[in-house]
């Protein structure tokens, strides 16, 4: 949540306006008799009929007229009615709120008291277009995160005139990669802070941490089960469900998108960051679901060098990274209002295609057919080799038993990102924002971190698509997390930006909860000191790793707090396991020719 978002939950409580406009606000009647607060934005002295952006929101719309200045810019010179709206229960509309309610069952769909967030912007459009005069009838609806999710959900059972939608970093699913968990690991910071963020009361309001270093207060914490006993007391649904539902149940199922998603019902941008510290998984997710079913080639892909929300900004830099210019303003200017103006407006040829991305290391914009764009790449492995080495030939002659190993100890974990850890959305200011793309350096020197690296590159190596990490590990544990990190290493050597010289820059990663390797839905103990293969989905990106620069493989088994600790000993739900439970593990990561453990890439063929 930054830029746009975060524009909205700082301005929340300032009177709005905007230059230009006449300001409406509504409580708009759903089917069932709640009623939505709205603000509708209508351009003075426009004659012609207009369509409508609209965008739906639990952080408030007190803000919006400021969007209009910013991140919404280049639709207002196109001229268009913009329509903002608190989602139930959310600041001053009237309802519950549902964390990511999930739709209503299709025998329900007859039935006017079964609402979900679909059905409320159905009968938000269904007013629109009848009550706000001068409009076309065709609406366009876009949103970052929680309001491309709302997007998403909009195109499920859309109204008539609902004729472009832009999800924009929506989560696809809570347990397999967004906010929530990643492959089944609790993310822990977020999802507590969010939770209690979201649910202590109808605005926004963010948990009082008594420390600024968050890394201690969670270490503090001990087991998950203290999270109720001493803080929460049971008050913050979202935290219980959380405990109720430690697996891929139905819970977390129904939410998903995967099951809804099984036809193109608009034409759909969608849109994602490569370094989104928040939903990446999503809109990929949400773009590969929907692209068989594009009979009508309408459903887009566009992916920046931005983080969570970062193309509502300038996107010149991300931390200490620059992109040689501003990405953000390229895309608001000349990707997503031309492709809206097609849509909603009958203007201008689209000449969007299928997938464009953005080549970080070389700083440039590809566009693709497809997406991966596997007709122009050629599967490679990056193989972990003794002495620390990393390379594209696999280890041979060095039988089974060569690996290398540390100790994951729960009482020491290793920081994810670089003390002091603020609270995630900190007014005060905080690294979460960038935090993807800080110099992995800082964790040098610890015993419980194993990395591999390439010679300096002779040339170029550029990949894109999927990246694949398989891993061949044994724990004197019965539970385990693993975390790879796949990183692009800056010569020693760098005149253009010293401050970058032999900067280590993530360019993939992801963790895997162990007891999921082999299902989501039902979790088994490892056997403790038997190898076993496992495979992390690193997901996808197009990057070049530069001549003279090297390439970086990380291992570890703790990235706190983003992630909760495991306890390494194999426990029926771990936001139940006790203090003892928590033990430290040796773990060995092998490199064998036998069990040679590897990242699979995706390179571009020249
Ligand atoms: N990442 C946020 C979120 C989306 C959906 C559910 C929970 C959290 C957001 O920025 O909206």
């Amino acid at each position: 949540m930054i830029g746009f978002l975060l524009a909205l939950r700082l301005f929340a409580q300032q009177p709005d306006s905007a230059p230009g406009f006449d300001l409406t606000e509504a409580m708009i009647p759903m089917r069932d008799g709640v009623k939505l607060h709205t603000t509708i934005f209508v351009p003075r002295g426009v004659q012609a009929p207009l369509p409508f952006v609209f965008m739906r929101t639990p952080y408030g719309i007190a803000g919006a007229g400021r969007a209009l200045r910013g991140y919404f810019h280049a639709f207002v010179t196109d001229g268009y009615i913009f329509v903002f709206q608190d989602i139930r229960g959310r600041y001053t509309s009237e309802g519950q709120f549902v964390m990511m309610r999930p739709p209503r069952p299709p025998r329900q769909r007859g039935d006017s008291s079964a609402v979900d967030e679909s059905t409320d912007a159905y009968d938000t459009i269904e007013w629109l277009i009848h009550r706000v005069p001068n409009n076309n009838a065709r609406v366009g609806m876009l949103g970052i995160s929680y309001p491309g999710w709302l997007t998403v959900m909009a195109m499920l059972d859309p109204h008539p005139a609902l004729k472009a939608a832009s999800p924009q970093a929506s989560p696809a699913d809570m347990f397999l990669g967004d906010d929530f968990h990643h492959n089944g690991a609790f993310r822990l910071s977020y999802g507590f802070e969010y939770a209690a963020m979201m649910e202590t009361s109808k605005e926004q309001e963010d948990f009082a941490f008594d420390r600024y270093d968050t890394y201690q207060w969670y270490l503090d914490l001990g087991p998950l089960s203290n999270v109720n006993a001493r803080y929460l007391h049971g008050k913050i649904p979202t935290w219980n469900d959380y405990v109720a539902h430690p697996n891929y149940d139905w819970f977390w199922q129904k939410q998903a998108a995967a099951p809804y998603l099984t036809r193109v019902t608009v034409p759909t941008l969608n849109v994602a960051g490569w370094w989104d510290q928040e939903d990446f998984y999503g809109p990929m997710k949400i773009y590969d679901l929907l692209e068989p079913h594009d009979t009508g080639r309408v459903n887009y892909l566009v992916v920046g060098p931005w983080n969570h929300g970062g193309w509502a900004g300038e996107g010149a830099k991300l931390g200490d990274i620059d992109f040689g210019g501003p990405t953000g303003t390229y895309f608001q200017d000349s990707i997503l209002a031309p492709w809206f103006a097609h849509f909603l407006k009958d203007q201008g040829e689209l000449r969007q295609p299928e997938a464009i991305t953005f080549e970080a290391g070389s700083n440039q914009w590809r566009s693709w057919d497809q997406w991966p764009p596997r007709r122009r790449t050629t599967e490679r492995s990056l193989y972990f080799r003794a002495g620390g080495r990393l390379s594209f030939e696999p280890p041979a002659g060095n039988g089974a038993a060569a690996f290398d190993s540390y100790v994951s100890d729960p009482a020491h974990p290793v920081p994810y990102r670089h003390r002091p850890i603020q609270p995630t959305y900190s007014p005060h200011g905080s690294d979460w924002y960038a935090w993807l793309v800080q110099d992995q350096r800082f964790v040098d020197g610890r015993a419980d971190v194993l990395s591999w690296e390439t010679e300096p590159l002779a040339d170029d190596v550029t990949i894109a698509g999927d990246i694949t990490a398989n891993l061949f590990v044994s724990t004197t544990g019965t539970d385990g997390d693993w975390i790879v990190k796949l990183i692009d290493v800056y010569p020693e050597e760098y005149p253009k930006d010293w401050k970058l010289a032999g900067r280590q820059l993530m360019v993939a990663n992801d963790v895997l909860r162990a007891r999921f390797r082999n299902s989501f839905e039902k979790p088994e103990p490892l056997r403790s000191n038997q190898v076993t293969p496992i495979r992390i989905d690193l997901h996808t990106q197009d990057y070049r790793f530069l001549k003279g620069h090297r390439i970086m493989v990380q291992v570890q088994s703790t990235w706190f707090p983003l992630i909760d600790r495991n306890p390494q000993t194999f426990v029926t739900n771990i936001f139940e396991a006790r203090a003892s439970d928590y033990r430290a593990a040796t773990i060995r990561v092998y490199r064998s020719a036998r069990r040679p453990s590897s990242v699979k890439v995706n390179v571009v063929r020249p």
